[in-house]
């Protein structure tokens, strides 16, 4: 079988870069948009000069320029989307309507991915604001699609070790505590941890797999399903220091909403409450529309908790 043509977008982004990445490494002819409002963007530029080198071809194209969208979606067979979620007020997510309309105009594509990579969207109607609207943006461009009659896959990629493990799941740092650690509420709700090149991995994986087709693929690698504290005890195992224990309580840690704060800290605290107190990424068993990724694919030797924290030693 031919290898699908794969186009990513977002391609220079946090999950982008690793999509291209882990497209190139299973053989894929792998396309990534290049947009010119990337400018001078020195780094963005550098990224795609990166990919290209390694194999990728660039393929010019604007968010503003509908017929750019059409011609490089008809150039491949399956279209990725890695567009970021919102950021400094602006609701990015929701440009790919755009994407949809040229998706939907090409007619060609055999399966598209959007921006998800979290948090199932579709188990979030009761979401607090102001963290909900990546929830519901990521809905209305479901919508798009499904209406469209394009066939999809849905990933829902938990928790980034970048974001949550590293520092433990503390919020506003990326490094792991020296003292003390703030544990939510009894900490022992099971979250789900991942290595972004995993997710790109699986994702990769499921894009011409009939068993992933309409439906939602959830990234649930049994032993990185771990609560908060059990996070904390296999870092205190491989320091051999032991971290003082500030519980957090529901309340208290919501109470934070209150205050001001940068849009960003407000989505993330919508979402860590989610997560670590409701515990929504465990709290439900994947139904009739959803497969788990590391039943779909066994061979994946996918990175445990304990090897990405020793990155942070
Ligand atoms: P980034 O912030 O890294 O941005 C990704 C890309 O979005 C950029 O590289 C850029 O593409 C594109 N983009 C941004 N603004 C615009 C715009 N105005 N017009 C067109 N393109 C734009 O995103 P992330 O990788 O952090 O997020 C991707 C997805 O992953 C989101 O859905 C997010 O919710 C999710 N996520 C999940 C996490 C988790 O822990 N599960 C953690 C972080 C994100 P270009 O390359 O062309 O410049
Ligand atoms: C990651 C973050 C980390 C926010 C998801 C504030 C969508 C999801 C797991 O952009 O808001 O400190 O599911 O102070 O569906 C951000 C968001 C994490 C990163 C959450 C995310 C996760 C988005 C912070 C912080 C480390």
């Amino acid at each position: 079988m031919e290898k699908s043509r794969v186009l990513v977008v977002g391609g220079t982004g946090y999950v982008g870069k690793r999509l291209v990445k882990a497209s190139l490494a299973e053989g894929h002819p792998t396309y990534v948009l290049q947009r010119p409002e990337i400018s001078l963007d020195i780094e963005k530029l550098q990224s795609l000069l990166d990919f290209k080198r390694r194999g990728a071809q660039l393929i010019e194209g604007s968010f503003s320029d509908h017929r750019s969208l059409v011609e490089a979606v008809k150039q491949v067979d399956v279209v990725i989307s890695a567009m970021s979620g919102v950021h400094f007020r602006t609701h990015n997510l929701l440009t790919q309507l755009k994407l949809v309309d040229a998706i939907k105009e090409a007619g060609n594509i055999k399966r598209f991915l959007p921006s998800e990579f979290g948090i199932d969207p579709a188990r979030m109607e009761h979401a607090l604001e102001p963290g909900r609207v990546t929830f519901d943006e990521k809905m209305v461009v479901r919508k798009a699609i499904e209406e469209a009659k394009i066939p999809y896959t849905y990933v829902s990629a938990n928790c980034f070790g970048g974001y949550f493990i590293g520092n433990l799941s503390q919020m506003e740092t990326l490094l792991p505590p020296k003292d003390k650690v703030l544990i939510y509420g009894d900490g022992n709700v099971k979250v789900v941890f991942m290595d972004e090149d995993d997710v790109a991995t699986y994702t990769i994986k499921s894009i011409d797999d009939p068993r992933t087709l309409n439906k939602t693929m959830y990234l649930r690698p049994p032993e990185n399903i771990l609560s908060q504290r059990e996070l904390v005890e296999i870092w205190e195992k491989l320091t051999g220091r032991t971290l003082e224990k500030i519980t957090i309580s529901a309340e208290e840690f919501l109470s934070q909403l209150k205050g001001t704060g940068d849009l960003a800290h407000q989505v993330g605290i919508g979402h860590f409450y989610h997560i670590f107190y409701e515990g929504c990424l465990t709290n439900f068993e994947i139904g009739y529309n959803g497969e788990e990724a590391s039943k779909l694919y066994p061979e994946v030797d996918y990175t445990r908790v304990h090897d990405y924290l020793k990155r942070y030693l």
